[in-house]
């Protein structure tokens, strides 16, 4: 659980490293390899994307988004007591919480390429209010040298940036510097970076209208991370023109509580739901 001072931290900057392992050597050690499988094509199911975004073979940010929907360590790994239970103390009381998506990056060493500053929120044009908080979890140690994130520091009271590319996505320097769009920025206050570092098996939360980013790996080691977007069970399906990846899981009507099997309820009534049962290998090909 987290302390009130760790809760207070979280509203004033937007972000919380949290410090402390949430996951044993072993659930670590599970995801990873159940990574690998996602990764060698050898999982039970696809996830919803698995591609490069990092632009180049020369700057390479593997994005796995929706792993949970084919192996059941991450399916799992959406529960995990210790996680849920903080983002319910973060996200202001909400009773009910649910996915919206997980995502993998992967950057690798040498070539991995560095996240753009960016908010989340605008990224997800189909639904609101922007109620969404991330816990990133850390399946190597990520640190600045291969590619931790940073974070500006009271950026969630911002407000909401759509810029140039439909997202909120800033400049990006090659440096990875804090470029920032100045008009974003309420008079009086500062442009501050902080860098995030995490162990494996360590979590660092979110608020999705923080703007965040992550320079390129040059290290010789992988960064590989798992964020998981939880949002408050009064989130919508509110579509405005620009679409998502997961929209073609959405089954309820415009205006309506975003629920459905895509986005599995994780606390309701004050406690964490345990994931559904994996299926029984002697009768699922049945
Ligand atoms: O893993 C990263 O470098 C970026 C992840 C991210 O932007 C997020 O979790 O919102």
């Amino acid at each position: 659980m987290l302390t009130e001072p760790q809760i207070q931290q979280f509203r004033q900057d937007g972000f919380l490293n949290y410090g402390a392992p949430v996951l044993t050597e072993n659930e670590v050690e599970t995801l990873r390899a159940a990574l690998h499988r996602t990764l060698a094509g050898k999982s039970e199911a696809t996830p919803d994307s698995n591609r490069n975004i990092g632009g180049s073979d020369q700057s390479v940010v593997t994005q796995i988004v929706n792993i949970w929907e084919a192996e059941p360590a991450f399916a799992a790994h959406l529960h995990n007591d210790r996680i849920v239970s903080m983002v319910a103390q973060l996200m202001d009381g909400a009773d009910t919480l649910r996915v919206w998506h997980d995502q993998i990056q992967i950057k690798p060493p040498h070539i991995g390429g560095p996240t753009i500053w960016h908010q989340d929120f605008p990224y997800w044009p189909v639904i609101s209010p922007p109620d969404l908080i991330s816990a990133w979890v850390a399946l190597e140690d990520a640190d600045e040298a291969n590619g931790c994130m940073s974070m500006v520091p009271r950026s969630h009271l911002w407000g909401s940036y759509n810029g140039p590319h439909g997202g909120g996505t800033i400049q990006n320097t090659e440096r990875h510097g804090p470029a920032y769009e100045p008009s974003c920025v309420p008079d009086g206050e500062t442009v501050a970076v902080v860098s995030v570092p995490v162990r494996a098996g360590s979590v660092a939360f979110h608020h999705c209208l923080t703007w965040h980013g992550a320079p390129p790996n040059h290290s010789d080691r992988p960064r590989p991370a798992i964020a998981v977007h939880y949002m408050a069970g009064s989130v919508r399906y509110t579509p405005q023109g620009r679409s998502h990846l997961v929209e073609e899981h959405i089954t309820v009507a415009p205006g309506e509580i975003l629920r459905g099997e895509h986005f599995p309820t994780v606390y309701e009534a004050g406690r964490v739901l345990p994931p559904p049962p994996a299926p029984n290998p002697l009768t699922a090909k049945l």
